[in-house]
């Protein structure tokens, strides 16, 4: 496995590339161009900007996180076509760029939705928390109380040009069924998967956070079953997987290991992060140490030990600690994600050494 840490750009992150050379076994920088939305141009001129920057620090930027989808193509408007070229155009310049793999997410208008951003664990740190019967009330109320949590951060998904317009979004789902939106995928896949074969740049779609329908919208991609089905849809393997623990976790009945052994090889990136889940199905966002939480961090590292895998993997949220919640992102501070990065390499190395002794015998 390749080991990357999400990254928000010059500026755009409290985090710097400089304290990110600093934890051991990184390699991989997880990047996007943030400021732009769905459907924008992306000019070479800015990738390139970026690429130079990440490797003039010693790192590559192999895997964009996200190129976003517009919602006219999640919906199947006829003005698909015109951001599906914008799309396409994307992909084959990252290509030249040297990028490998592009996550991205097929989730109708919200991306990953949490009631509080900072609710206090025993411990006296806090995390990202989902208050289940707190999510039944406006959705506009949910994206004020986000937007106020993420102070001077945007929040990719979360624009606040898109939430002025909530209500207007949410009328144009109506009516979007489950298949209605394997559907609109489908189409945007057959369209958009020979280029990526053609430019060798992998494909990735996360899972739905959380991995079940909200405020009436469809979630499509939340359990093995709707990960089959996704797989099929177009039966490439530069249509794959950014398989997220953190995502899935929340629903009890999804055997995380034992999807990463049947669709490993159609895993490109591997997001790891451990949840709590509460018996009523709130859930709180908690150390990767898998006794902590319900996601068995060391069945699921082993599962892709023993599938070789050689994909990218990060860290994905982490608690906010030391008082850091002050100057960070929402689930992307340094210390906890840090720590997460350490737990799960000194698995890996174990795992490879109990692999190297087994062969010795
Ligand atoms: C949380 C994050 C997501 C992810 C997007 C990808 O699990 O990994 O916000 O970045 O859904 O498009
Ligand atoms: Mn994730």
């Amino acid at each position: 496995m390749k080991m990357s840490w999400r990254w928000y750009g010059e500026g755009n992150d409290s985090i710097t590339l400089d304290h990110i050379r600093q934890i051991p076994g990184m390699e991989t920088i997880v990047w996007s161009l943030h400021d732009k939305v769905a459907g924008e141009v992306w000019e070479e001129e800015r990738i390139k900007e970026v690429m130079d920057l990440i490797k003039s620090k010693g790192f590559n930027g192999d895997v964009v996180e996200s190129v976003n989808v517009h919602d006219d193509i999640k919906l199947g408007l006829p003005s698909r076509d015109k951001y599906i070229d914008i799309y396409i155009d994307t992909i084959k310049k990252l290509s030249r760029a040297g990028v490998k793999v592009i996550c991205y997410n097929f989730m109708p208008v919200f991306d990953w939705t949490r009631t509080d951003l900072y609710k206090e664990l025993p411990d006296g740190s806090n995390a990202l928390f989902y208050e289940k019967d707190a999510i039944t009330h406006d959705p506009n109320e949910m994206a004020q109380r986000i937007l106020k949590g993420a102070g001077k951060f945007t929040m990719p998904g979360w624009e606040p040009e898109r939430m002025a317009k909530l209500d207007e979004l949410f009328k144009s789902y109506e009516g979007i069924t489950e298949d209605i939106l394997f559907g609109n995928l489908q189409y945007f896949l057959e369209r958009i998967i020979p280029t990526c074969e053609e430019y060798d740049v992998k494909m990735a779609i996360h899972p739905d956070d959380p991995p079940w329908p909200i405020f009436g919208l469809p979630r499509i991609i939340r359990s093995r079953d709707h990960i089959k089905r996704f797989l099929d849809l177009v039966d490439s393997p530069y249509s794959g997987l950014t398989l997220c623990t953190g995502s899935l976790g929340p629903n009890l009945l999804n055997d995380i290991p034992a999807i990463i052994r049947e669709f490993h090889n159609r895993i490109h990136f591997a997001h790891i992060r451990n949840v709590k889940v509460f018996e009523n199905g709130d859930f709180i966002e908690v150390s990767h140490r898998g006794k902590d939480g319900n996601v068995d961090v060391y069945e699921v590292l082993k599962a892709y030990h023993d599938n070789g895998f050689t994909g990218y993997v990060r860290p994905d949220h982490g608690r906010h600690l030391w008082g850091e919640e002050k100057d960070c992102r929402p689930g992307y501070g340094l210390y906890d994600r840090a720590m997460g990065v350490m737990y799960m390499l000194g698995v890996w190395d174990s795992l490879d050494k109990f692999k190297a002794e087994k062969a010795n015998q």
